[in-house]
């Protein structure tokens, strides 16, 4: 018998926590989640710390940044594949992706070229929802995330699964613009901008650590901008 909504959504639920468990006190230990309020709670990464991170300055307008090509991506052809290290490899085109819970979140968006966009408002999927469906190996612990440029970046599995790590089609109520990475990009509230991959289409959960595209060329493989963490 075919599994229902609810029990999807239950399956989905127990496997994110069985993830968040075993990732849990590398998460706590690292700078963001040790503050007191709970992520998603908004403003996560920025609860008693003065509004910027230090060598940040505030931006009205969001710029953009790329390697110079922005690849046009419709929604019916984008898709997100999930493999490497995990136990169920999976693919979920723009349908497939809808139906998973939609969460929105209020948060910062820091660039190591010293601007800071504050307050967006993003609506998408939990990173740790679809890492949580492919199920990753116990031993995975890194993440190469892919985008359409051929750009790459790389993450520690447990700074993905922060509840405000999500994959956005969404920014203050409007659609996600191409050049900003649309139909769907990564972002990652408390690390700097350029672990969020625009026009994202594979997450490779791997054993050990690679670097990706910036990591490569001297930034940070930690990058956290509360640290000032900014090159290697
Ligand atoms: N695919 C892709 N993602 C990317 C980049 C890129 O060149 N290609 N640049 C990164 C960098 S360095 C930053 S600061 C942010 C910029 O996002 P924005 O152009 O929406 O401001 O995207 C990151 N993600
Ligand atoms: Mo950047």
């Amino acid at each position: 018998m075919a599994e229902s909504a609810d029990e999807r959504q239950r399956r989905i639920v127990e496997a994110r926590l069985r993830l968040r468990e075993r990732h849990l006190a590398k998460m706590q230990a690292s700078p963001s989640l040790s503050d007191p309020r709970p992520l998603g709670s908004g403003r996560p990464n920025r609860h008693g710390m003065p509004k910027l991170p230090p060598g940040q300055h505030g931006t009205r307008s969001w710029p953009v940044l790329d390697l110079g090509v922005k690849p046009d991506v419709s929604k019916a052809q984008w898709a997100l594949r999930v493999d490497g290290a995990v136990e169920q490899p999976l693919t979920l085109d723009w349908r497939a992706f809808c139906e998973l819970p939609q969460v929105e979140d209020v948060s910062d968006f820091h660039c190591v070229t010293t601007w800071s966009l504050l307050d967006s408002t993003w609506r998408g999927v939990s990173v740790a929802t679809v890492l949580a469906l492919a199920r990753p190996l116990d031993a995975a612990e890194h993440v190469m995330a892919h985008a359409s440029d051929g750009y790459t970046t790389n993450l520690a599995l447990f700074e993905c699964l922060k509840d405000d790590v999500l994959l956005v089609h969404t920014w203050n109520g409007q659609p996600l613009t191409r050049e900003h990475g649309g139909p769907v990009r990564m972002i990652t509230p408390q690390l700097y901008a350029w672990k969020g991959a625009k026009w994202i289409n594979r997450i490779e959960l791997l054993t050990e650590n690679k670097l990706g595209f910036w990591e490569l060329r001297g930034y940070s493989d930690t990058a956290h901008p509360w640290r000032d963490d900014r090159y290697a």
